[in-house]
């Protein structure tokens, strides 16, 4: 990806876990890389297709000097997330904040935290089968699109679905959607549960009903293989009721790990 570098604004600001910092104040150096695509104003020459790096600086400067946190981490995490949060076209950001000044008392030229942040793309499965479904599902949409750290791209319509597994049950509606979000997985994760508590979900049995169950399909091109969080789902290529749904919003995204498109994986199961 094409970047635009910040390279070592120097900012004065109060920082630092000892309270003389805070009061004193000193130096920080920011690095900032903006990751985006350049092509669009490098053909057309137009400010507005491109990021202002000195709208950016002064963004940096502002931020810094008007927040104070002990670590150099917080800084640096906030900072990130209000830039990909304030900044069109900015995909992904790499901070380096160095404290040249930390009082450390030996003789080291500078100290530094450096980060990445950036926009991720998640694919999430929606189901529900007890009381007003189709409200559930709407919630789960809405409450979604309130969380500052996400942005629902695209949501496929819902479908009326007879119970897979436990087929005993009230048949479900499903859907899916594409969100884009600044959160890593185990945060999104975190996020999903809270919806579900909030649409009144109780974990009564494995597979049971249920009225709000939001499931992490993909999540980039992620394989995670964790005892309580499996990416992509592991069952995902076996149900027609993510598959469809999924089929309308994203048929050619690929399963990271055998390489086959959503479409192929829905048309090798029926
Ligand atoms: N969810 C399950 C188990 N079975 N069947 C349908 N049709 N839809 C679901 O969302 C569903 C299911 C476990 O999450
Ligand atoms: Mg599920
Ligand atoms: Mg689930």
């Amino acid at each position: 990806m094409d970047k635009i570098t910040i390279q070592n604004l120097e900012v004065f600001a109060h920082h630092g876990v000892f309270p003389e910092e805070n009061v004193l104040g000193q130096k920080f150096i920011v690095t900032a890389a903006l990751y985006t695509d350049t092509r669009t104003a490098g053909k057309t020459d137009e400010l507005a297709s491109s990021i202002d790096y000195g709208e950016l600086s002064r963004q940096i400067e502002h931020f810094l000097t008007t927040h104070t946190f002990k670590l150099l981490e917080s800084a640096a995490e906030s900072l990130a997330e209000m830039l990909l949060l304030q900044t069109p076209r900015l995909n992904k950001v790499g901070l380096k904040l160095q404290k040249p000044w930390a009082p450390v008392g030996l003789p080291l030229e500078t100290v530094a935290v450096e980060i990445e942040r950036g926009w991720h793309t998640a694919y999430i499965a929606l189901g529900s089968n007890m009381g007003d479904k189709e409200h559930f599902l709407k919630q789960a949409v809405k409450a979604l699109q309130a969380d500052p750290s996400c942005k629902v791209e695209k949501v496929s319509s819902f479908l009326v679905t007879k119970p897979y597994g436990v087929t005993d049950q009230e048949d479900f509606l499903n859907g899916c959607l594409i969100l884009r979000t600044l959160l890593p997985p185990r945060e999104l994760l975190c996020v999903l549960h809270r919806i579900e508590q909030e649409a009144g979900r109780k974990r009564v049995t494995h597979w049971g009903p249920r009225t709000l169950d939001l499931d992490i399909i993909f999540y980039d091109d992620l394989i995670l293989e964790e005892d309580d969080l499996c990416i992509p789902h592991v069952d995902m290529h076996r149900r027609e009721f993510v598959l469809k749904p999924l089929h309308e919003i994203a048929p050619y995204k690929r399963h990271p790990c055998t390489g086959k498109t959503v479409r192929e994986m829905l048309e090798e199961l029926s």
